[in-house]
């Protein structure tokens, strides 16, 4: 397992789930007993897959800033690093529960186990700011109170005088040891329930946005998208074709995935927008922040009345099967979030290509998908198809069960001709281009815009609903912006390339 990937699990199991039973290495005689239960029992804690708790490992500075961000009702940061518990770390620093240098928020030490003086500030001033104890009292019984650095003192010692802390056997408070996990609960504990006691946990409900306005053809006029044999449908059963933009790579691109990149592409007509998050080439699986991205983009074409494709975007890496898992996890967390909106469309898998077959790779990939968006959602799920999402014909031999499934078709106007509009026709599948360009194939060249335009008419014809490649300024010719250009304030026609204007004017 990688480490993250085992990070992401330690803390499913240390804090999510809020379920009651007894773990195997707690017992009602263990000192920490009724703490570590009491925790558990309001949804704070739970332990390891074995059932055991591991009372006595040692806690880590992440694992001791959640759980107290958690029960102190601390609302979660955008996360500044690829750590599990970043967006608390993040939170837990803005609130002055600990200074940059206890724990820099860059995440190296996020994993070290926490000393007991920085655990006790950081408890305290999560619950009990501004308490102060007294300095004699506590300096004459503490019998190591020498070991303590000056920046704990009030900390400590107005834990000592709430009873939070507690010296050992010898009188000793040991303030540069590490904790155990059962002694972590114990002092959060005490502390909580000083404050006035423990509230069950209730997880933090993500809002999700609005339209800010209605347009034609948009999101409040059609509703939610079903399919209808080959056909997408909109809420009163009418056909419905979507047509616009889809981003490049958002980690390479993200100033054209802004609010304003979007309204802008919505005000020339379009009611799509594809969010692009590559995969490999430097995108989420090495950089899981461009996630951000693509949230903030998918917030606002929802804001913008727009339909939106999340592009789970393999390309260099072309065998889905090779990220499923981090795929599984991605789109739960997406169909958690946006479950229920009905602008939003799921494409699993951009394009599979290589050595790798639909009955082989592709559909069982999407099998281990689809069920987990169903979970939360019955919204439309875009499929592709080995060779670059061009093996329609495959995939009719041996479709996916399940309604809302669609397939995609990805085509190239200077590479991809008639052939490829036959087999659209012959598969008798619902489709959806969900990328298309007026280039070739590898993305410049051209442009074709001849074929472009039997494609565009084609599509018109079918009722096919597409998103052209791409919205950004880059030197290639399947560009739809100049080099240089400016969409704070919209984009103008002068901002257009060849290929921009000829797809811009398709959207009305
Ligand atoms: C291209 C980009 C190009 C980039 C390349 C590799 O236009 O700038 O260098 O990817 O990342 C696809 C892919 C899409 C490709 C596009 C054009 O989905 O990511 O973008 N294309 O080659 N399939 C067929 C063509």
């Amino acid at each position: 397992m990688k480490k993250s990937v085992f990070c992401i699990v330690v803390a499913a199991v240390l804090l999510m789930c809020a379920c009651t039973y007894g773990f195997s290495d707690v017992q009602q005689e263990h000192w920490f007993y009724d703490n570590v239960t009491d925790m558990t029992n309001q949804g704070y804690l739970n332990g390891y897959e074995d059932g055991t708790f591991r009372p006595s490992d040692l806690i880590t500075k992440a694992e001791l800033v959640s759980v107290t961000g958690r029960v102190s009702g601390l609302q979660v940061e955008n996360g500044q690093n690829n750590h599990w518990a970043d967006g608390m770390v993040q939170a837990a620093l803005k609130s002055g529960l600990f200074d940059w240098d206890e724990i820099p928020p860059t995440g190296e030490t996020y994993n070290e186990p926490i000393n007991r003086q920085l655990a006790i500030k950081i408890v305290m001033q999560a619950f009990l700011p501004g308490k102060r104890g007294d300095y004699n009292r506590v300096s004459s019984a503490v019998q190591d109170f020498a070991e303590l650095d000056g920046r704990y003192y009030d900390s400590v010692i107005a834990a000592y005088c709430e009873g939070v802390v507690q010296g050992d056997n010898n009188g000793n408070l040991n303030p540069k040891e590490p904790l155990s996990r059962a002694e972590a609960c114990a002092i959060i504990m005490r502390a909580a329930n000083i404050k006035g006691g423990l509230q069950p946990y209730v997880p933090p409900v993500v809002e999700t946005p609005q339209p800010v306005q209605t347009r034609k053809g948009g999101v409040s006029e059609n509703g939610k998208l079903h399919v209808e044999g080959k056909q997408l449908m909109n809420e009163r059963g009418e056909a419905v074709q979507l047509r616009g933009m889809s981003t490049h790579g958002l980690h390479w691109f993200s100033n054209f995935a802004t609010e304003n990149a979007v309204k802008a592409t919505a005000d020339y007509g379009a009611n799509l927008f594809r969010c692009a998050m590559y995969t490999g080439e430097g995108g989420y699986l090495s950089n899981s922040a461009v996630k951000d991205t693509l949230i903030n983009a998918v917030d606002s074409a929802i804001r913008q009345d727009m339909y939106v494709i999340i592009d789970w975007h393999i390309l260099s890496d072309g065998d889905p099967l090779t990220s499923a898992d981090a795929a599984a996890a991605f789109f739960t967390e997406m169909s958690q979030r946006y479950g229920d909106n009905p602008a939003v469309l799921y494409e699993i898998c951009n394009e599979p290509n290589g050595n790798i077959t639909w009955n082989g790779n592709v559909k069982p990939y999407a099998e281990r998908i689809i069920p987990v968006i169903r979970a939360n959602s019955d919204g439309i799920i875009l499929v592709g198809s080995p060779t670059w999402s061009q093996d329609l014909h495959e995939a009719a031999k041996n479709p996916l069960g399940g309604a809302n499934i669609m397939y995609t078709c990805h085509f190239y106007a200077g590479t991809h001709t008639d052939w490829l509009r036959q087999r659209i026709v012959d598969c008798g599948l619902p489709v959806f281009v969900s990328e298309w360009g007026t280039s070739a194939a590898d993305g410049n060249g051209g442009v074709y815009l001849e074929e472009a335009q039997r494609w565009i008419d084609f599509m018109n014809e079918q009722g096919i609903s597409w998103a052209n490649w791409s919205l950004c300024d880059k030197n290639e010719s399947s560009a739809a912006l100049l080099g240089g250009a400016n969409v704070s304030d919209g984009i103008s026609e002068s901002e257009l390339s060849e290929s921009g204007k000829f797809v811009f004017r398709q959207f009305r």
